[in-house]
C-alpha cells in the first residue's frame, strides 16, 4: 500500500523532519488497519489522497529548508574566497544580505530551444527594418561620441552601435535580473559552476569598487549586465570609464556603455579599416572541404578560383575564409579577420553575421 503512494521515496533525515515522520507512521498504520478490517471505502481512498498530497507539501518544504541551508553554507565559502581576493567584508556584509537562489534562472538554463532557426529565419528576427531604423537614429544622435569613440579604438561608430543594438535594443532592454543573485544561482548549481562562481567573485569585486549598488546591478538571466550586456569577467578585462567620472557605469552611461564595446573589439584585435565580410556565390563545383572558417586565403586567391560577390574590398591580399552558417548549404558568406573578433563576443555564426549586417544597413549612406 505503501508504494502506491509513493510516500517512502520522500527522504527526509532532518530533525526537523521527526514531526513529518511520526505523521507518516501513524498515517500507514491507519491505511493498515482500514485495509485489514476490509474497510477501504472511497471515503477512506479521498482522505489518503489528501494525506498524500499533505505530506508530499511537507516534504517539499523541508527539502527546500535543506536546500537554503547548504546555499547558505556554499555561500559563505564564496565568501572567505572574496575576502581572500580582497574584497571587504563591508561590500560583502551587504551584497550577500538576504542572497538566495532565482528558480527561474535554472528554469532558463535548461530550456532548449524546440527547433533551431534557420539563418533567414534568426536575420529576419533580429535585423529588423525597425532596428535598422533605430540604429541610423542612434549614429546621428551620438555621432560626436561615436567618432571620438571610433577614433580613440579603431573602431567603426556602426559596429559599436549594431552590437548596441542587438544586444539590448540600444539601451532600452538590459535586463531586470539581479546579476549576483542570477550568477550565484548558476555556481551553486552543479551544471558551469567553476564558470559562474568566477563571475561571482567578480561581480563582488565590480561592487566593492563601487561602480554600481547591488540593487542596480541588473542583467540578463545569465549574468550578462548593461547597456552591451557584458559578463562580470569581461566588464573587469574591457569597460571603462570613459566619462572619467571615476566609475565605470555601462548600465547608465551610453559614453561608458559604448567606449567598453569598442575596447573589447580593439583589445580582441580589430581592423578599423576592413569590414566584416561580404555575401558570396560560389561557382558550380565548388570543393567543399573549402568551406571551412579554418582555410584562409586572400580574396585574390578566392576570386581567381570563381568565388564572386558584389564590391569585394580595395585589398586584394585580406585574408577570409569562406562560411555557410546554416552548415547544408544555403547562404555563403566571405569572413574578413573582423569576423572572428565579432565570434570572441559571442561564438555564434549567426550572431556574427547578423551583427555585420545590421552594421552595413546602418552605416550605409
Ligand atoms: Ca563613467
Amino acid at each position: 500500500m505503501n508504494s502506491i503512494f509513493g510516500l517512502n521515496n520522500i527522504t527526509c533525515k532532518r530533525t526537523a523532519c521527526d514531526t513529518f515522520n511520526m505523521f507518516r507512521g501513524f498515517f500507514y498504520s491507519y491505511l493498515d488497519r482500514r485495509i485489514s478490517s476490509k474497510r477501504l471505502t472511497a471515503r477512506t481512498l479521498r482522505i489518503a489522497v489528501r494525506l498524500t498530497i499533505l505530506l508530499v507539501l511537507i516534504a517539499a518544504d523541508h527539502s527546500l529548508g535543506a536546500t537554503k541551508a547548504s546555499f547558505q553554507a556554499w555561500l559563505a565559502d564564496v565568501r572567505k574566497e572574496a575576502i581572500a581576493s580582497g574584497v571587504s567584508e563591508e561590500t560583502l556584509n551587504h551584497a550577500l544580505r538576504d542572497l538566495q537562489p532565482i528558480p527561474l534562472v535554472i528554469k532558463r538554463d535548461r530550456s532548449q530551444p524546440e527547433f533551431k532557426l534557420t539563418l533567414d529565419e534568426y536575420l529576419n528576427r533580429v535585423v529588423t527594418e525597425s532596428r535598422i531604423r533605430e540604429g541610423r537614429k542612434k549614429l546621428h544622435e551620438h555621432r560626436d561620441l561615436l567618432t571620438r569613440i571610433s577614433k580613440q579604438y579603431g573602431v567603426q561608430p556602426e559596429f559599436v552601435v549594431a552590437l548596441w543594438g542587438i544586444e539590448t535594443r540600444y539601451g532600452e532592454r538590459t535586463g531586470s535580473f539581479p546579476v549576483l543573485a542570477a550568477v550565484a544561482t548558476l555556481a551553486y548549481d552543479g551544471r558551469r559552476s567553476k564558470y559562474f562562481r568566477r563571475e561571482l567573485l567578480n561581480a563582488l569585486k565590480i561592487l566593492d569598487d563601487g561602480h554600481i549598488s547591488a540593487e542596480n546591478m541588473n542583467g540578463s538571466w545569465a549574468g550578462a549586465m548593461g547597456q552591451v550586456q557584458f559578463m562580470p569577467s569581461s566588464f573587469q578585462s574591457y569597460a571603462v570609464d570613459y566619462d572619467g567620472d571615476g566609475r565605470i557605469d555601462i548600465w547608465n552611461n551610453v559614453g561608458d556603455a559604448l567606449a567598453s564595446a569598442a575596447n573589447y573589439l580593439a583589445r580582441s584585435g580589430w581592423e578599423g579599416d576592413q569590414g566584416w565580410g561580404q555575401e558570396v556565390q560560389l561557382p558550380k563545383g565548388f570543393n567543399k572541404k573549402l568551406i571551412n572558417s579554418r582555410v584562409r586565403k586572400s580574396l585574390n586567391e578566392w576570386q581567381r578560383m570563381g568565388v564572386s560577390g558584389k564590391g569585394f574590398p580595395q585589398n586584394p591580399n585580406l585574408q577570409a575564409s569562406i562560411v555557410q552558417p546554416d552548415r547544408q548549404g544555403g547562404r555563403t558568406f566571405l569572413a574578413y579577420p573582423n569576423y572572428r573578433v565579432i565570434l570572441k563576443w559571442n561564438r555564434s555564426n549567426f550572431f556574427a553575421v547578423a551583427v555585420g549586417i545590421l552594421a552595413d544597413r546602418i552605416g550605409a549612406p
